[in-house]
């Protein structure tokens, strides 16, 4: 009954006849090569979990909604990072959907943190329960966007043809694009490359290979110890150490398990009132760490670290904000790393100094343990960069170190990474990379001044990659609905955010971030990992208050936006 219900309504289009009509009067429905374009109230680009829940939430709203989606499956991030020992840092009762009940109680998770295979299971089952495929067109790249000013309209082309909506919805993911450093003779080497975030599904097979891994970030954090106890010998090459706190992963507990079903409508409302979007299993101190006694710092810092995850971040309230108490958590961490690595050497290479926690914070298991294996090698090439790729191997400093396989873990163009690539064109003419020439530009992260009708799911300006994702993707996704519902109800077609209103929150998120000292290194955050991209602070870190004001800004009549 409720799908026939919902199928009728979404035969139709929600704006009624005149997108689609109109589109095709005017001529802008037709390609060049005769393909009529497919026309929708919305297209969603990504098929992850921000576009699944987009495609399901529109779909029981009667929008007429398709998602282009590059991969020939469901998954997003999970479908892509399939590296050995890819795992989520969020515990698997948090990194799951809130919207259905029914869905929350069936599911089983098996562990603490859910390892990449079961929460790809995960994606599947949401795509089969809510019969998402159906409008979900994989193997579609998309390739340009245009917003057409006449017809208000977007246009899109992508490889299997063009699309027009009125709105577009890019869920297009924080981490999509993945960052290959140009290696001089990278083109020459005679194995097989891999990178971590476009691992292939099938035939990597590292038994009895001497394997490169380079880079030291959270995906290599997780992959090293997998690695390493596959392959013959490793060698990670090193460009800066990484902090690492244990995540002391485990088979979940069946009454923990129990406890989390049972409260689960409580335990997601007090998830949404956490600065991260997750509980955390020992509660945030607003302590400061540089006025605890020696004992009384020891004393819970060992607990915290006894506790695993990122409830060692919370141990103080001002780790991620006095330079003094960072520094004294940061040496907690640099005594640990002494601790669990026998050769003093390899301990002082894999020691980091810089602030703790400005860059992503990494959680592993067995990270540094994995570095007193005599087949594991570690070369630093903070001072001596990469030379060259070889044929047979890598190369730093004239010295080369001869592999069978390399493996990537060299990160992502964070961010704007992918949204850029798609050649986005706004009012005007305006490209999004020119307006963005100086840093990503939003509204709440939602929507850019000059690119009507285009939201984005967890983008720069929203909290996204601070956050627990999947909480931050439904607040996105039920904000953006319910703006769509408010337009369609008072025969609104274009929202679109104001100029001032974009500067005033560019001008908040970098003050926010300027309270921190996220910005006091070179991290993804503020798109220094990429040769070139301007420096500029991504993410707005604090989800409850983010979230009190996107709500303020939709009940005052979407303040901040125009509206036509
Ligand atoms: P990251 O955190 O960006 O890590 C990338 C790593 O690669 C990092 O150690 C980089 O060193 C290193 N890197 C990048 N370019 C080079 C070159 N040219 N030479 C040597 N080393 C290099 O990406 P991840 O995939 O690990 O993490 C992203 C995840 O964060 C995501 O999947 C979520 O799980 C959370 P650097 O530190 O820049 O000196």
């Amino acid at each position: 009954m409720r799908l026939g219900s919902r199928a009728a309504r979404a035969r139709r289009s929600a704006f009624g006849p005149s997108v689609v009509s109109a589109a095709m009067s005017s001529g802008n429905g037709a390609r060049s090569d005769g393909h009529e374009a497919q026309a929708h109230d919305v297209v969603v680009v990504g098929a992850g979990f921000a576009g699944m829940y987009m495609l399901h939430k529109l779909r029981d709203l009667g929008f007429d909604a398709v998602v282009v989606e590059r991969a020939d499956d469901v998954g997003g991030t999970w479908y892509w990072n399939r590296y050995p020992g890819a795992r989520c840092d969020v515990e698997s009762m948090q990194y799951s959907y809130s919207f259905d009940p029914e869905l929350e109680q069936e599911w089983e998770w098996s562990e603490r943190y859910s390892g990449q295979p079961e929460i790809l299971r995960y994606a599947n089952h949401v795509a089969d329960k809510y019969d998402l495929r159906r409008d979900i067109r994989f193997e579609t790249t998309v390739t340009a966007v245009d917003w057409d000013d006449d017809a208000r309209q977007w246009h899109l082309q992508t490889d299997r043809g063009p699309y027009r909506a009125r709105f577009v919805v890019m869920a297009t993911g924080c981490l999509s694009t993945a960052n290959v450093p140009q290696f001089e003779g990278a083109e020459t080497f005679e194995g097989p490359t891999y990178h971590t975030g476009r691992w292939p599904h099938e035939g990597v097979d590292f038994d009895g290979k001497s394997v490169a891994v380079i880079g030291t970030g959270s995906s290599a954090v997780q992959a090293i110890p997998v690695i390493a106890a596959e392959c013959r010998e490793l060698t990670v090459f090193q460009r800066t150490p990484n902090y690492s706190v244990p995540a002391r992963n485990q088979p979940l507990d069946p009454i923990e398990k129990a406890d989390w079903k049972a409260n689960y409508r409580e335990l997601r409302a007090r998830m949404v009132t956490e600065p991260a979007a997750m509980v955390l299993r020992l509660p945030g101190s607003e302590d400061l760490a540089k006025e605890a006694s020696d004992d009384e710092f020891a004393r819970r810092m060992e607990q915290r670290w006894a506790v695993g995850g990122f409830t060692f971040y919370r141990a103080y309230g001002d780790i991620a904000l006095d330079a003094e108490s960072n520094d004294r958590v940061a040496e907690f961490v640099r005594r640990k790393i002494a601790e669990v690595v026998h050769d003093p050497e390899v301990a002082a290479k894999l020691t980091p100094h810089n602030t703790i926690a400005c860059k992503r914070p990494c959680l592993d298991t067995h990270y540094y343990e994995t570095f007193n294996e005599p087949h594991v090698n570690l070369v630093d090439v903070s001072a001596t960069p990469i030379e060259r790729i070889s044929p047979a191997g890598v190369v730093v400093d004239g010295t080369e170190y001869p592999v069978d396989a390399i493996v990537y873990a060299t990160g992502f163009d964070a961010m704007t990474g992918t949204l850029l690539r798609m050649n986005i064109t706004g009012r005007g003419g305006v490209r999004l990379a020119d307006h963005w020439d100086a840093g990503p530009r939003t509204y709440l992260g939602l929507g850019v001044a000059g690119f009507p009708n285009m939201f984005t799911v967890s983008g720069p300006g929203s909290p996204s990659v601070l956050t627990n994702m999947i909480p931050s993707i439904e607040q996105h996704v039920d904000w953006i609905a319910r703006c769509l519902v408010d337009l369609r109800e008072r025969s609104t077609t274009v929202i679109e955010a104001e100029p001032d209103a974009e500067a005033y929150w560019v001008d908040h998120v970098n003050a926010v971030a300027d309270l921190t000292l996220y910005p006091t290194c070179n991290s993804w955050y503020l798109g220094a990992n990429i040769p070139g991209k301007t420096r500029v602070f991504m993410p707005l870190p604090g989800f409850p208050p983010y979230v009190e004001i996107c709500e303020d800004v939709a009940s005052d009549n979407y303040r901040g936006f125009a509206l036509a």
